[in-house]
């Protein structure tokens, strides 16, 4: 674009924000401040993004098009504006409206709109980088979910212990979602439920409002955009009035709240079942809601449902809403009137279900006794298709009871009636037609451990999707430096809608000026960090130290724990002198504990007491540094993730489904530390197992260790280094004035069995870590490899995860373009 023009549309487009300012914010354009100009910039954005959105859905009725509808419990989209700037083409135009010395600037009034977190971590995130690859791809498509009202907790600090404050997200307004005043479900709960023959009915003893306000996903280098419907419960009257008339203001808000609660919170857990009864409302009300609602649009379009299965994909993220198996064989038999066997072929055709982790402890089960209680129609539903299930594994495997055990929908292995639990993913299964886990290894293991029952009776059924990320968001937006930098040597912007086009950087690896513009870049990005961790922490980073960096939830399997040991050792290292040649380095973490999970909350302490040690010991200088950043998010990603030289992998090999953090530090020029684990692997295949830094043992390795069982404490006494910084832990030095404050996570490593075999991978990390660090040190070898790296990432562009989706398992191959 000529500069004229640039000024032109920026000029103009100044005026639009200007009469927002002026017509729908109130303001003063003249004085208005930068919380209002980024209420102003929404209304522009979101103008145009309402007529695309009104377009798409004309579309896609006139084409009679085959819909894709992704339910999931967690959107964890960050912020919007930016995006929405950037696939409205107007970002060009923004930056230069608000590009006068002194005046207002875009950063400044992007920065006042809160991340929407609506998911914990990897599980939500993963499903926000769909939606944005399905708008892209322009699939007819939908997601579906909950508007909590408080998304995941905030976090502060205190006394180096997380502290949780509640995520009030929508208390300045929510000015980009589109609230649908007409489109309201009635959900019910409870109550008892009767049946005659092939026919039931359900006597529900409650019923909850679910109201629609939609998010408009716009998509890249089209016009179509995608839609995200989440809803709201409500009390199906605002105010118990007589209550309120006799001046009992409690009972009459009590009304409202107990309707209301099931959209209040997100569950701030990751992994585990919460395993409460508010959870199970939470996901039987959006499930049905959205289910409700699928039908009805089919209902319009078609007058009838007879092709209900030739139009309609349901994806279910996880288990969390599995539920909608049994509630789709609700709807069509008792609602619609559609036998059984017909209705249940529909919903094998309907459903698919992904995998998110294999770990046995983390999957959902409900209670017989509850789900009777509060769903006792869908309790009788699950009864019969488990019924109808097992009595085919007995034809097919007659006799074989350990089997049927194993398999069956209800849990009665503790012997105990009154202990039954329903399997959710044994439901999922069932009731899908695809079953896939999110990374090669991941799906492997999946049909070789917790699945092999279901592998062996339903081969054809499983397959992988090996998770992938938006390059719009993870590259083009978060490090506009690289993005300028790739667009010059890629002859234009078309590797964000092409990732695999990186693919043309390996030669660049080789380029000495490509090189030293590469580094630059990494630079400033180092920067930017520095700088924000200056103003919110007031520790002082050199820019040109190592930046070794581990960012994502706190959980045991990942052993930030692990970390921590190497922390230590190199601390003791340098005050040993016995690590002059090691390069300075920064480590960063970030990352939010579960409420009510002790011990990765004693991790985060743990940090910072390393932290307040480690950085204030003269004996150091400035060769170590260890920094805690608090309140991670999908925002602070993208600040910290372009500044990484070092990303850290470092998962109990076969504990990791996939990870996409460790992906988009890859794809944003840093060099990966890790296992054998996950995406871990399939990033090796792609960028060299000589650019990639992989340590450990295999998940082979450490199920063996497992079965022959495994000594922890003979490592901690042979290895010097180990034993010096577990002593430091147990002994107190990090806690002088509670000494004992580590005992447990000593404890859980010598003597308890170390379930995650840190120490039987300690060594090799140490020593990997060495290597690390003497690489850094020949700063040009090091730029090589982080820029192989970035040419190895195609692959893992979201856009292809969903490419394979639409072929392999949602049947909407037809409504893909040619790449
Ligand atoms: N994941 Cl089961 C979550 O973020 N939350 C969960 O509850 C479960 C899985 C993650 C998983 O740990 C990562 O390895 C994956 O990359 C991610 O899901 C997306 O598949």
């Amino acid at each position: 674009m000529s500069s004229q023009n640039i000024a032109d549309k920026a000029s103009g487009f100044l005026e639009r924000v200007n009469d927002k300012l002026l017509n729908v914010v109130a303001a003063d354009p003249a004085t208005a401040n930068d919380k209002e100009r980024y209420r102003a910039l929404t209304h522009v954005a979101r103008e145009q993004l309402s007529r695309r959105w009104v377009k798409t859905q004309i579309e896609d009725r006139e084409n009679q098009a085959r819909r894709i509808y992704y339910l999931s419990m967690e959107f964890l989209i960050g912020r919007a504006l930016n995006n929405a700037l950037s696939a409205l083409g107007l970002h060009e135009q923004a930056e230069a409206a608000f590009s006068e010395p002194g005046g207002p600037s875009l950063a400044d009034a992007l920065e006042c709109e809160p991340d929407a977190a609506l998911g914990n971590g990897g599980l939500g995130r993963l499903a926000a980088c769909f939606l944005d690859s399905m708008a892209t791809l322009e699939l007819p498509s939908w997601g579906y979910g909950m508007r909590y009202e408080y998304g995941m907790f905030a976090q502060s600090i205190v006394n180096g212990m997380q502290v949780e404050r509640p995520d009030a997200w929508l208390t300045e307004g929510a000015p980009w979602e589109f609230f649908r005043p007409g489109t309201v479900y009635t959900v019910h709960f409870g109550g008892t439920e009767e049946h005659y023959g092939e026919w039931a009915e359900w006597n529900a003893a409650e019923s909850v409002e679910a109201r629609a306000y939609d998010y408009v996903i716009p998509g890249h280098g089209t016009e179509r955009v995608s839609t995200l419907r989440l809803w709201k419960a409500g009390a199906p009257a605002q105010i118990d009035l007589n209550a309120f008339n006799s001046g009992d203001y409690g009972r009459a808000a009590e009304f409202k709240n107990r309707f209301e609660n099931i959209s209040w919170v997100l569950y701030p857990n990751d992994s585990t079942a919460a395993g409460r009864e508010l959870r199970l409302r939470q996901e039987y009300f959006f499930v049905s809601a959205s289910l409700q609602d699928i039908l009805q649009n089919h209902l319009e379009e078609y007058g009838n449902l007879n092709n209900l299965a030739d139009k309609v994909a349901i994806h279910l993220n996880d288990t969390h809403p599995a539920i909608s198996i049994a509630e789709l064989m609700r709807l069509l038999c008792d609602e619609h009137g559609i036998l059984w066997a017909h209705a249940w072929e529909q919903c094998q055709r309907i459903f698919s279900y992904t995998n998110h982790t294999l770990m046995p402890e983390a999957l959902e089960t409900w209670p017989v006794g509850l789900m009777q209680y509060l769903l006792p129609r869908h309790m009788r539903i699950i009864y019969r298709i488990n019924q109808e299930f097992l009595s085919e594994v007995e034809q097919r495997f007659p006799g074989d009871i350990e089997l049927i055990r194993r398999v069956s929908l209800i849990d009665d292995t503790s012997g105990d009636a009154n202990n039954r639990r329903v399997r959710m993913a044994n439901l999922s299964i069932v009731g899908s037609h695809r079953v896939n886990g999110v990374s090669k290894l991941h799906s492997d293991l999946m049909v070789q451990t917790i699945f092999a029952d279901f592998a062996r009776l339903y081969p054809d059924r499983f397959d992988n999707k090996t998770n992938g990320v938006t390059p719009r968001r993870w590259l083009a937006q978060a490090n506009p430096g690289l993005a300028a930098l790739l667009d010059q040597r890629l002859g234009g912007p078309g590797w964000r809608l092409h990732l695999d086009r990186l693919s043309a950087l390996r030669s660049a690896a080789d380029d000495a000026q490509f090189r030293s513009d590469f580094a630059a870049v990494k630079r400033a990005n180092k920067l930017r960090l520095a700088e924000y961790i200056k103003r919110e922490l007031d520790i002082t980073l050199d820019p040109d130290a190592l930046f070794d960096v581990q960012i994502k939830r706190i959980h045991e399997y990942k052993r930030q724990l692990l970390n921590v040991l190497h922390v230590i050792s190199h601390y003791n290292a340098i005050i040993h002198g016995i690590a002059d040649d090691a390069p300075p380095r920064c480590v960063i973490f970030a990352g939010k504990a579960a409420s009510s999970y002790a011990m990765a909350k004693s991790i985060i302490h743990l940090i910072h007491d390393v932290a307040n040690v480690v950085n204030n010991d003269a004996r150091v200088r400035d060769r170590l540094k260890v920094v805690f950043v608090p309140n991670y998010g999908v925002s602070l990603a993208e600040i910290i993730i372009p500044a990484a030289n070092l990303s850290e992998q470092i998962s109990t090999a076969g504990t990791e489904a996939s990870g996409t953090g460790n992906m988009k530090f890859a794809l944003n020029g840093a060099l990966t530390i890790g296992t054998e684990d996950g995406a871990n692997i399939e990033i090796r295949d792609q960028v060299g197992a000589d650019n990639i830094f992989i340590f450990g043992n295999s998940a082979a390795q450490v199920e063996a260790l497992r079965r022959e069982g495994y000594d922890p404490r003979a490592i901690y006494q042979n290895d010097p280094a180990l034993n010096e910084t577990l002593n430091k832990i147990d002994g107190g030095y990090f806690a002088p004035n509670d000494r004992k404050r580590y005992h447990d996570i000593f404890n859980s490593l010598v003597n308890y069995g170390d379930h995650y075999q840190l120490l039987a991978d300690f060594a090799s990390y140490m020593e990997t870590q060495q290597r690390v660090g003497a690489l850094y040190r020949s700063s040009d070898e090091w730029q090589r490899k982080a820029i192989l790296n970035v040419a190895g990432m195609g692959i893992f562009s979201s856009d292809r995860t969903i490419r394979e989706y639409a072929t392999e398992t949602w049947d909407l191959a037809a409504a893909l373009k040619p790449e």
